[in-house]
Formats: C-alpha cells, sequence, structure tokens
C-alpha cells in the first residue's frame, strides 16, 4: 500500500492498518494508501468484512495540518470518506486512542466503530478556527443526535469510549487486545450476515432542534465573540436536516475552503504549534530523564495557593497544602471545597469528580508533612524576605530530588533560589488567577535550574492540562512585563484626554475579555498599587508611571473588592459603571500635570495599547527571556485573554507588518521619550522586512 498504510488478511477479513507517526494524521499519501488498500479488499472476493485501525499512539490524528493553505490534492478526504462508505463489504473502523477530526469522520464513514477503554473521539477543527471539512457535521448528527453533536463540533472537545458508547458512536468497547477483538466482532457481523450500515441513511431526529439550535448560537455568541467558524458550524449542522448528505458536504467544502484561508484559521493553527513547540526547549533535549511526579505541596492555601492546588488536584497529583496556622489551613480547605462545590452546582463538574478531586488533598501546618513531596510550589506573599525564608525552611526539610517551585509573578527566582543549597532543584512556576482555570503555567528557569528540572515541570504542566511555557529571569518575565508597558499607556491615554470606558471598549473591541481598567478593578487596584511600589523601589529608571491609579486606590477605592474602582459596581454585580467623580478627577489630574486634554481616536488608543505591547514582546525575544515569537503569543493567549483569532501579539504584529508598528514606535518614542523607544529586534525586523515568523525555531 501507500506509504504509511499496511495491508493484511486473516482469513476473510482484510485488516488496513494506518502507520504514520505520530499520529497517522492524513496527508495525501496516507489518504492514496487507503484508498487503494480498500479497492484491493473490495475487489477480494475472499474478503468478507474490512477492518481499519491505526499503530502507534492513536487510530488518526486527523487530516495533515501542515497540508492546509496548500494546494489540495486528491484523492480529497470526503471522497475517501465516501468511498468506504458505499463499500458493500462491512468496513468496521478499530479505534484506540484518539479518532479525531478527520479521523472520526473516516470512522463515521465506516459501517461500524469499535474501541478500546483508551480510545476516545472528536472534532476539535473548530480549535483550529475551520468546521469538520469531511461529513463530521453531517454524519456526527445523524448518528448521535443534534444536541451531543453540536456539543461536540462546537466545544472541540473529546469524548471517551463509555460516553462514546453510550452516544451510539461506539457499537463496542473491546476489553483485551483490539484487533483480536475487532476480528472477532467482524467475524460476528460475517457470521449473522450483517452487511453495510452506512450512517448516511441514518435519519436525524429533529424534535426539539429549534431551541437545541437557538441555545448553542446563545452559548457561542458569549463564548466565542468575534470569531467566524462556530456560526458556520451551526449552520451545517442546522443545514443536514433540510438538505441530502451530498448537498452538506459540498456545504461544508465550501465553508471549509473560506475557512481554511481566513487570518482566523491561520492565528489559530499558529497556536495548535506553538503549544508543542513550547516544549522544545533550548538546551534541554527531548530524551531529557524527567523526575517523577507522585505528590506535591503547596506553600500558601490562599487564592493562589487553592488555585494550584486544585489544578494538581484536577490532574490527578495528590497535593499537601501547608499553612501557617490551623484557622487560616481550614478557612482555605473549607474555600476549596466551596470552589468545587459551585462548579457541581453549575453543572460544569459531576459530584463523583469532585470527591475525588478533594480527596487528592490534604493539609497540614507542619513542613515535615511534606518532606517527601516530589515537588513543592510556594505561594504565599509577594515578599522576597518570606520567600527567601520558607525556601531556606524547605532546602532544609525537603528530600533529595525534590523540585522546589516558586509562584512569584515577578520576584527573582534566581535570589530565591540562592535562599537554598539545591538552586538546580529551583524554578518559577507562575500560575495565572484563578489558577485552577486560567491555562498558562509560566515557568521560570534560573540560572542554574536543571534540565531535567525543567523538562520535569514542563511535563507537569502537560499533565495537568495547562500550556506551559518556559520563560528566563527579568522583572515580570514575558506576560508581566509586556502587560506593564501596556498599562502605563492605557493611563497614560487618560491623563492625555481618553476616558476609561472609552480605552476599555476599544480593546473590547479588539477581542479582549475586557478592557485594561476593567481588568485593573477585576485584579485589584491594591495589589496593582503594591506591584507599582515595589517596582519604583527595586528598578532603577526614570520611566515616569501616572499618578491616576495611585489617586484612586489613595481614595480606597480597590475596584470590584470594594465596588469602587475606576468604575462603580452595584451590591453583587460586576457591571462596571462609568463614575462621573473619576471621570472628574482624571480631568483634575490632566490639569495637574499641565496636559491640555485632547480627543483621542480609537485608532490611537489601539496602536498606544498594543505596540508598545508588541515592542516589548521585541525586547523579550532580543534578549532571549523568551525563546521564541510563539511562547509569547502563547503567554498572552493563556495568561491575559488576548483573542485566539488574533494568535497572539506577534502573530498579530506580523498581520499588521514589523514596519508599520516600527514606524508608530519612533513616532510615539519621539513624542513620549525613551520607555517607548522601539526594540532593536522591532527595527531590524523593519529593516529587513522579515516577520517574527521568521524567526521561529
Ligand atoms: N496534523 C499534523 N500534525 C499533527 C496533527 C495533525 N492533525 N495532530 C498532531 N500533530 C503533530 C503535533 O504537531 C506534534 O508534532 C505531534 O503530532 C504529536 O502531537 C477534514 C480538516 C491527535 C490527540 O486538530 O489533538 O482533520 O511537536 O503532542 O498529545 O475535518 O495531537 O511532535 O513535531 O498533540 O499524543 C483535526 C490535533 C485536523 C487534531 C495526539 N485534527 N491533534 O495528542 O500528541 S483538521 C486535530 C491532537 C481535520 C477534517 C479536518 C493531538 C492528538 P511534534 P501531540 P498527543
Amino acid at each position: 500500500m501507500g506509504d504509511g498504510v499496511e495491508f493484511q488478511t486473516h482469513g476473510s477479513i482484510a485488516l488496513i492498518t494506518l502507520n504514520n507517526p505520530p499520529v497517522n494524521a492524513m496527508g495525501v499519501a496516507v489518504r492514496q494508501g487507503i484508498a487503494d488498500a480498500i479497492a484491493k479488499a473490495e475487489a477480494d472476493g475472499t474478503i468478507k468484512a474490512i477492518i481499519l485501525t491505526g499503530r502507534g499512539r492513536c487510530f488518526c490524528g486527523g487530516a495533515d495540518i501542515r497540508e492546509f493553505g496548500k494546494p489540495r490534492e486528491e484523492p480529497f478526504l470526503t471522497n475517501l470518506i465516501n468511498q468506504i462508505e458505499i463499500c458493500e463489504t462491512p468496513v468496521v473502523a478499530a479505534i484506540h486512542g484518539s479518532a479525531v477530526g478527520g479521523g472520526c469522520e473516516i470512522s463515521l464513514g465506516c459501517h461500524y466503530r469499535v474501541g478500546d477503554a483508551s480510545a476516545k473521539f472528536g472534532l476539535p477543527e473548530i480549535k483550529l478556527g475551520l468546521l469538520p471539512g469531511a461529513g463530521g457535521t453531517q454524519r456526527l448528527p445523524r448518528l448521535v443526535g443534534i444536541a451531543p453533536a453540536l456539543d461536540i463540533i462546537l466545544s472541540g472537545d473529546y469524548v471517551g469510549a463509555q460516553m462514546g458508547r453510550e452516544l451510539g458512536f461506539f457499537d463496542e468497547i473491546i476489553d483485551g487486545d483490539l484487533v483480536e477483538g475487532a476480528l472477532d466482532y467482524a467475524n460476528g457481523l460475517v457470521a449473522g450476515g450483517k452487511g453495510a450500515r452506512r450512517t448516511r441513511e441514518l435519519t436525524i431526529d429533529g424534535s426539539g432542534a429549534e431551541k437545541i439550535f437557538a441555545d448553542m448560537r446563545a452559548k457561542v455568541a458569549r463564548r466565542s465573540r468575534g470569531l467566524i467558524a462556530p456560526e458556520r458550524c451551526i449552520e451545517a449542522v442546522e443545514s443536514a436536516l433540510t438538505i441530502s448528505l451530498d448537498e452538506g458536504l459540498a456545504l461544508e467544502r465550501k465553508n471549509f475552503d473560506e475557512l481554511v484561508q481566513s487570518d482566523q484559521s491561520k492565528a489559530q493553527r499558529h497556536l495548535f504549534f506553538a503549544e508543542r513547540q513550547a516544549h522544545k526547549i533550548p538546551g534541554v533535549p527531548a530524551d531529557t530523564p524527567v523526575r517523577e511526579i507522585k505528590s506535591a505541596a503547596v506553600i500558601g492555601c490562599g487564592t493562589m495557593g487553592r488555585g494550584i492546588a486544585m489544578s494538581l488536584a484536577n490532574g490527578g497529583v495528590p497535593v499537601t497544602v501547608l499553612e501557617v496556622s490551623k484557622d487560616s489551613l481550614d478557612t482555605g480547605l473549607a474555600l476549596t471545597r466551596d470552589t468545587y462545590a459551585g462548579s457541581v452546582s453549575r453543572g460544569s463538574l459531576a459530584q463523583g469528580d469532585m470527591d475525588a478531586r478533594l480527596g487528592r488533598i490534604t493539609g497540614t501546618t507542619d513542613y515535615a508533612d511534606i518532606a517527601d513531596a516530589d515537588i513543592v510550589i510556594e505561594a504565599v506573599f509577594e515578599d522576597m524576605d518570606l520567600k527567601k525564608q520558607i525556601f531556606g525552611t524547605l532546602d532544609a526539610t525537603c528530600k533529595p530530588g525534590a523540585i522546589l517551585a516558586t509562584n512569584t509573578s515577578t520576584l527573582d527566582v534566581d535570589e530565591i533560589a540562592a535562599a537554598t543549597k539545591r538552586p538546580a532543584d529551583v524554578i518559577g512556576t507562575h500560575f495565572f488567577s484563578p489558577a485552577n482555570v486560567m491555562k498558562l503555567m509560566e515557568n521560570v528557569r534560573g540560572g542554574k535550574t536543571a534540565p531535567d528540572v525543567i523538562a520535569t515541570v514542563m511535563k507537569l504542566s502537560k499533565d495537568i492540562g495547562k500550556v506551559g511555557v518556559m520563560v528566563g529571569v527579568c522583572d515580570g518575565f514575558v506576560g508581566n512585563r509586556m502587560l506593564y508597558a501596556y498599562k502605563n499607556q492605557a493611563e497614560f491615554l487618560l491623563e492625555e484626554g481618553a476616558l476609561p470606558r472609552q480605552v476599555d471598549k476599544v480593546i473590547y473591541d479588539f477581542g479582549f475579555p475586557m478592557g485594561p481598567f476593567a481588568m485593573g478593578d477585576l485584579a485589584g487596584l491594591d495589589v496593582s498599587y503594591l506591584i507599582r511600589q515595589h517596582r519604583r523601589a527595586t528598578i532603577p529608571s526614570d520611566d515616569r508611571t501616572s499618578i491616576i491609579p495611585d489617586r484612586i486606590y489613595e481614595m480606597g477605592r480597590h475596584g470590584q473588592k470594594s465596588r469602587e474602582g475606576y468604575y462603580l459596581y452595584h451590591e453583587g454585580s460586576r457591571v462596571a459603571v462609568p463614575d462621573p467623580e473619576i471621570e472628574k478627577l482624571i480631568v483634575g489630574i490632566s490639569g495637574e500635570l499641565g496636559i491640555e486634554r485632547r480627543e483621542i481616536s480609537d485608532r490611537e488608543i489601539l496602536e498606544r495599547c498594543l505596540y508598545p505591547l508588541i515592542n516589548e514582546g521585541a525586547n523579550i525575544l532580543g534578549e532571549g527571556i523568551a525563546s521564541r515569537p510563539s511562547d509569547v503569543d502563547l503567554v498572552w493567549i493563556y495568561g491575559y485573554g488576548f483573542p485566539i483569532g488574533r494568535g497572539g501579539p506577534m502573530f498579530h504584529a506580523d498581520l499588521v507588518g514589523a514596519k508599520e508598528i516600527y514606524e508608530v514606535m519612533k513616532k510615539l518614542h519621539d513624542a513620549h521619550g525613551d520607555m517607548l523607544k522601539p526594540a532593536p529586534l522591532l527595527e531590524e525586523l523593519a529593516k529587513s522586512g522579515k516577520s517574527f515568523a521568521d524567526l521561529q525555531s
């Protein structure tokens, strides 16, 4: 057969095996190989049933994403699936691991599906800014019904073996060897005279359709604002109710061809590969042995400590939380339980899962109880002396080989490591609040952090469902350092003539979940005040920062927590209401500073906020604090809500063009001083005509 496809016979059963590591992605050679194998089996009069299965880690990871954007080559996947479906010989998909995207669609073209306990299926195209383009929106509703099909297509999440059996996707779950079980199943079909059972011939139960589609549209409007693929997916499934399968396939193809060319899909495909590229770390070979993480400990059961403990427990890691007193421990554990209970009451977590996760979390006030932990993550207040004292204690208490991690968001990891005799075991693991929700884990390598510690922490981030990015030590690391550049300019815009609601609207309309001032109120103006004070005290710089946030804080307005910040918040509400008193204060400060307020356009606001952020990213890359532009993108997508349809700040910068950004930065530099000096790397790209993508390695 063609590359990556094996053909064998077992009696009257043909066994076609995909063998295209790492995930049996169906590039043109594999598609050709499958087509040839199916034709061969059909032409062989002795073959009574066909099994399609995959070798290696999974059944099939779908079409080869790397082929997108290039001219399509025959055999097209849609046609290949039709070729399978019209076979007279019954075809059985035997699935282990993932059958996703085109991998799921080709199994839907098969007449039967069996899987082992590891089997899972899904249609993650939405996460690539696409819709299933080879029959998924047409066949899946026929097989499992509209509502489950919509949930699977619009979430892009994968469905496990048991649920897949209950939905009717899997006809049988095989205990033991999958191929053996599939051969028995196929022989049973033959013995029972069971022929081809074509998904296309199933009818869709349309009862309740109107409400189902309306509810999904409302959910998508909240969750995927600004993205075009979700509505296309819904329309495609909706059409399956009224048009033939072949017409539906044509509609899918039309939409797919449009979406695959869109910047949004290019952005989301960029992020797909970026997440995987992030695990390729300079100085840490892919085969670096990792330390086994069988148990963890977290120091501190405040907001961050609780979120980190939950993240570990959610990822199956038993965790002991240490607090300074029984009272604070009991309070923290009770709040942890409440958080889980909230998810259960909202229906996003099963009670059984809550119990299992809580069962993995224990508490103590005694360091001796965490001596055997494989990793300890410190999550106490941002005070260097306190952290050093804790790391000294951990150094004296924890077993040799334990990884000692700090959740600091800005403090110097090397200085913390120096408080121990084992700096090679010290690393930063910066979680983002709420840590049990936000996916980013900004891991900070100290100058002496050992390669196996880095490899272990990066693997842990993946194991607990986080997006891990490895960065170097500097103030604010990657995310917060860029955040400061962006927030400073947003605050200066207020001094010069803008108001919070105008700036926030521009940033919200760009695609962020909220603008800088609503975000400041959410995070707490007391928190940012202390960070500003710390930076002023520790970072010698003549970079001015605005006095507006200080004044608001000093009025006792701490943001949502005090129901007054940049905005007002009515009792029990998180809706930001513009406050004339604050707007008057801002105008007054402009006067104090001798600034004549002016009308500021939305375009200037967007450029003044985004381009300094991108410029700081260029500085970070130039200094080697981040290994590649896509790492910076991941930090901002998963840590700060940068709109996924724009691919992250550095991907977006390439869409705008380095030259354009550089020209604006030069003007800002002239107008506002060295804090907006164009980064050398940005200048280099602008003058060479290159892009940040050219720096990817
Ligand atoms: N195409 C190309 N490369 C892929 C790939 C794919 N579909 N899936 C994974 N890889 C690469 C990945 O970049 C990495 O490369 C390596 O395989 C291991 O991946 C018509 C058009 C299958 C569940 O979106 O969900 O079908 O870094 O680390 O944890 O409607 O990969 O080693 O060089 O993730 O074991 C839809 C995406 C395509 C599936 C395996 N399919 N992949 O997880 O391995 S569009 C997807 C996954 C489509 C049809 C449409 C996961 C996995 P490298 P990994 P894993």
